[in-house]
């Protein structure tokens, strides 16, 4: 077999509600258009330098087809069927199942779609024939492979910017960093810091490519951000003006960041987990200077097969050990990682369901809820004891966010995630000591306006509960929230147009995403997210008399999508 270095050079795409390859088989559940829509965010690795091996029973390409369905690869169908086409939501695509199906057969689905969630490229006008003939030809080639990324690639990107010496030893600032938010600027790649008191903009700092989320520090000094690039900046809240004082590419691909949060290792260390190099890496809480960097690469939960890519999704910091929590997606586990000798890793490997994705603790902060959106459940993880403490169904892919911890009336403690596949709310029973009999199950299942929910939001001082539909189809869905009285459940939910409220100029998706409060519980800020062209918006709420309180615009605020509320964030309040 011969090796060639593929190098691809046009520009990424811009992330859109663009759709994806998915499609039913054995083990598959079916998509949602909203479904399909979320998870074909383009990948940064279209532009990355690949090795690839020629395949002489795959039909015959040339170089610069191969380098196009590369591209087109990258930029919708990864997010589904996996950078080595292994399959998550969407099917495996390797050679030995698409060779057989061959290109006329591959060319009619890639065209036509399927109604499993299987986009119909062709007829949609994505896709031209040509391009549909030549992707249904890539998919028989042998996946081409992106490069590792370890210590000698993350220390040739690492840059302390100002080292922890030269960095102010006190607050320098009169902000009340308390209530400083954080904001995504998704299609820009920067944060937005904004006085939550004020409303006004303190900074914009410029991150890594199509932004995700913020993380605090134990101690509310230093915001980390990480973007889709694999780049984490850590900002110091001191500064006189925030900014980045230390910035480090921990692989080519990822999702998520934290910080170490146990007592005694209070902005100690940090963590970051890649989609691609399927890796964590812990780092330096000061400098993030790279440590030491784990492969999740392994065995999945339940067939017990291997996996290359399992990508790590979602990551806490233990309140209750000096672990973090790492949830890794296509095997199913969760990873307790013991940061206590980073140069003797201990690591408890917990399995539940696939594929793990976003979660949340409960209000007492000894368990995570994390969705494992593709089983339908939610795994309880016991921080304290290290073990499942409940798999608990739940509707068509569950999408908590970080979800929603109140007090239910009748149940107790309760934990409520929605879901994106149907308009069920989710509530479960989290307290084992006084509500034992309602302890990780389903305990009621609310309506809310429809599928396509990503967050749900309360606050411990609110007793309302909202939630979003940010990718259900319909705008007169997408552009509003669902509100809910939690002493008051059977009353069922309030509409707020928060779109409206904003008064945008454009008429753009306006799509309302992430409910999020303030340090006071008695606000609530939503992202009104329109494309990059088109006018955005955060607009802030009364939570107690479910007013529109204010609206934040400015041409620098382009496609808001998540805002981190520093001491929300910080504590795991929500
Ligand atoms: Fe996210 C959290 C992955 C698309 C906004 N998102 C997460 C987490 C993961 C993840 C693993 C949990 C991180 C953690 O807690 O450590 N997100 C992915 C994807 O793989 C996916 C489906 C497709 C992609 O290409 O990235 C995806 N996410 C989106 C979006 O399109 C959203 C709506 C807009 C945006 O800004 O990109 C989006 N994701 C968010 C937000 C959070 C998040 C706001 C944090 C929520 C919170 O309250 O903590």
């Amino acid at each position: 077999m011969k090796r060639m270095k593929i190098f691809g050079a046009a520009a990424l795409l811009p992330l859109a509600f663009g759709t994806a390859f998915a499609a039913e088989e054995p083990g598959h559940k079916k998509l949602t258009p909203a479904e399909s829509a979320y998870e074909a965010g383009g990948s940064p690795l279209a532009n990355v330098e690949m090795y690839h091996d020629i395949n002489p029973k795959a039909p015959p390409m040339t170089l610069a087809e191969f380098d196009k369905g590369r591209q087109i690869f990258f930029q919708r169908c990864a997010g589904c069927h996996g950078v080595l086409r292994k399959g998550a939501t969407g099917k495996p695509l390797t050679p030995d199942k698409t060779i057989p199906n061959g290109t006329e057969y591959l060319s009619t689905f890639i065209k036509y779609g399927s109604p499993a969630g299987m986009p119909n490229w062709g007829t949609s006008g994505e896709l031209t024939d040509e391009d549909v003939d030549l992707m249904a030809r890539y998919v028989q080639q042998t996946p081409p492979t992106p490069p590792e990324f370890g210590m000698k690639e993350m220390k040739e990107t690492w840059q302390v910017v100002i080292p922890p010496a030269k960095r102010p030893a006190k607050k320098m600032n009169g902000y009340n960093l308390a209530n400083v938010m954080s904001v995504t600027l998704r299609d820009t790649g920067e944060v937005a810091i904004i006085d939550g008191d004020t409303k006004k903009i303190i900074n914009i700092v410029k991150t890594g490519y199509a932004v995700h989320i913020s993380r605090m520090s134990a101690s509310g000094r230093y915001l980390f951000v990480i973007g889709r690039d694999a780049k984490v900046n850590m900002i110091d809240l001191w500064m006189d003006k925030p900014d980045t004082v230390a910035t480090i590419r921990i692989g080519l691909e990822a999702r998520s960041v934290e910080t170490s949060k146990f007592k005694g290792y209070e902005d100690k260390f940090a963590i970051a987990g890649s989609y691609w190099p399927p890796q964590y890496v812990i780092m330096k809480g000061d400098t993030l200077e790279p440590i030491k960097i784990v492969s999740t690469r392994g065995m999945t939960v339940d067939t017990q097969d291997f996996h290359p890519e399992p990508r790590v999704a979602s990551i806490v910091a233990s309140h209750f050990k000096p672990e973090f929590v790492v949830n890794v997606k296509e095997t199913g586990k969760t990873l307790m990682v013991d940061y206590s000798d980073v140069n003797a890793l201990t690591t408890t490997e917990i399995g539940s369901a696939r594929f793990l994705h976003d979660g949340g603790f409960d209000s007492t902060k000894r368990y995570f809820l994390v969705a494992a959106n593709q089983s339908n459940k939610i795994a309880v993880i016991d921080t304290k004891d290290n073990k499942l403490s409940g798999l608990v169904d739940v509707g068509k892919i569950p999408h908590p966010g970080r979800g929603a911890n109140f007090v239910h009336p009748k149940y107790g403690p309760v934990w409520a995630t929605g879901d994106l596949g149907d308009e069920d709310i989710a509530v479960i029973g989290t307290d084992p000591v006084k509500h034992k009999q309602y302890a990780w199950k389903l305990v009621e299942t609310l309506k809310s306006q429809g599928g396509g929910s990503l967050f749900i939001k309360t606050h411990p001082k609110s007793t309302h509960l909202y939630v979003d539909n940010a990718l259900n189809p319909d705008p007169a869905i997408n552009q509003t929230i669902a509100v809910y009285d939690t002493k008051n459940l059977g009353a069922g939910f309030k509409v707020l147009p928060i779109a409206e409220w904003a008064g945008l100029k454009d008429d753009g998706a306006k799509r309302v995403v992430q409910p999020e409060y303030n340090v006071g519980g008695d606000e609530v800020w939503f992202s009104v997210w329109s494309a990059k062209n088109k006018e955005s918006a955060i607009v802030v709420v009364d939570d107690k008399t479910l007013k529109l309180k204010t609206v934040i615009k400015d041409p620098k605020l382009i496609t808001p999508t998540g805002k981190f509320n520093v001491t929300n964030t910080q504590h795991d309040v929500y």
